[in-house]
């Protein structure tokens, strides 16, 4: 069994790749929530929804969120309505968060609602939020203190970020089954999501990062940083503005207490000493995941890193 720690995007194209080479029922996701939020009411699973639509490849995938051929009719008229619709939720989308919150209401745990939601989607894949508990991303800027999605979408990453705050985070708990997924898992790969914001959630809830440094499992770390560019997102400003180094040997430090193997790309071969010095194997290889084939070949690059022989 193969566990994947991820966020939105990135990590949803690594599993397309991971998919072509691993039975889906092998495969276990930890899926940050700490962008979670609600808008009119709805709980919105924003890098879980991503996870599905993506593997059940009705995702929009130009931008990466949201459906193909989505219509805004609702967004249009909350506008009317004299809403800022700033954060835009499509009308099939919307069904999703009303499904969600409607469970949710009921008393059912987010973990039930995201498998209930798995398999209406057709996945086979275990997709497991980090947490039951409502844990919060919080960026710190120089005008307060706003949710993730605020900083994100409605200021499009645009403040210096002088903090990261996970809300909740220690009184929180791993959904249950990740401990067991991580103790026993053959491997476990953070997938190339941004460090402080999608992994860094996950390692806040107590007793996982203790279960990565105890686990006999390797565990791989997949860069999302590329000669100096983020994959996607804000992440390379986000590090900076927390002193870190912006790049893979930046996230393979962040991640040394317990990293066995970093993937970098062929543009940052140069970086393969500097992690070498902090005690972490490396790979060089191509992890522009630009099409299917390219997804597949990086996700058996990782595998094949050890012992693992994919089954197909
Ligand atoms: N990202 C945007 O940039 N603008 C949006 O209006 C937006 C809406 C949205 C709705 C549902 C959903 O599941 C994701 C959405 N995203 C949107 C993406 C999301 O903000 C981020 O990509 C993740 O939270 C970071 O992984």
């Amino acid at each position: 069994m193969i566990v994947v720690f991820s966020g939105g995007v990135g990590g949803s194209r690594f599993l397309e790749g991971l998919i072509q080479v691993v039975p889906q029922e092998d495969i276990v996701v930890v899926g940050n929530t700490g962008d979670d939020e609600e808008f009119y009411g709805l709980h919105v699973s924003p890098d879980l929804d991503i996870v599905l639509y993506t593997l059940a490849g009705v995702v929009n995938t130009k931008q990466g969120w949201g459906f193909r051929h989505e219509t805004f009719h609702v967004m249009q008229q909350l506008t009317k309505l004299g809403n800022d619709a700033w954060f835009r939720l499509g009308d099939n989308d919307l069904a999703t968060h009303m499904y969600r919150t409607q469970l949710l209401q009921q008393g059912k745990t987010l973990t039930q609602v995201t498998d209930s939601l798995r398999k209406i989607f057709g996945l086979q894949i275990k997709l497991i939020p980090m947490s039951d508990q409502t844990v919060r991303t919080l960026i710190k800027t120089s005008h307060g203190i706003i949710p993730f999605q605020e900083y994100f979408v409605k200021n499009r990453s645009l403040a210096i970020v002088q903090d990261v705050i996970y809300k909740n985070a220690e009184t929180s708990r791993p959904a249950p089954g990740i401990l067991k997924a991580i103790e026993q898992a053959q491997m476990i790969i953070l997938a190339p999501s941004n460090p402080l914001v999608s992994i860094g959630t996950i390692l806040a809830i107590p007793g996982i990062l203790e279960a990565l440094q105890k686990t006999k499992a390797p565990v791989a770390a997949i860069s999302p940083i590329i000669n100096g560019l983020a994959v996607k997102g804000p992440v390379i400003s986000m590090m900076n503005s927390m002193g870190m180094e912006a790049s893979a040997a930046g996230i393979a430090k962040a991640y040394q207490n317990f990293l066995d193997l970093m993937i970098i790309d062929k543009q940052d071969e140069d970086l393969q000493k500097e992690i070498t010095k902090l005690g972490i194997k490396s790979i060089v290889t191509n992890t522009i995941m630009k099409d299917k084939i390219a997804k597949k070949k990086l996700a058996q690059t990782v595998l094949s890193a050890y012992f693992f022989k994919p089954k197909f």
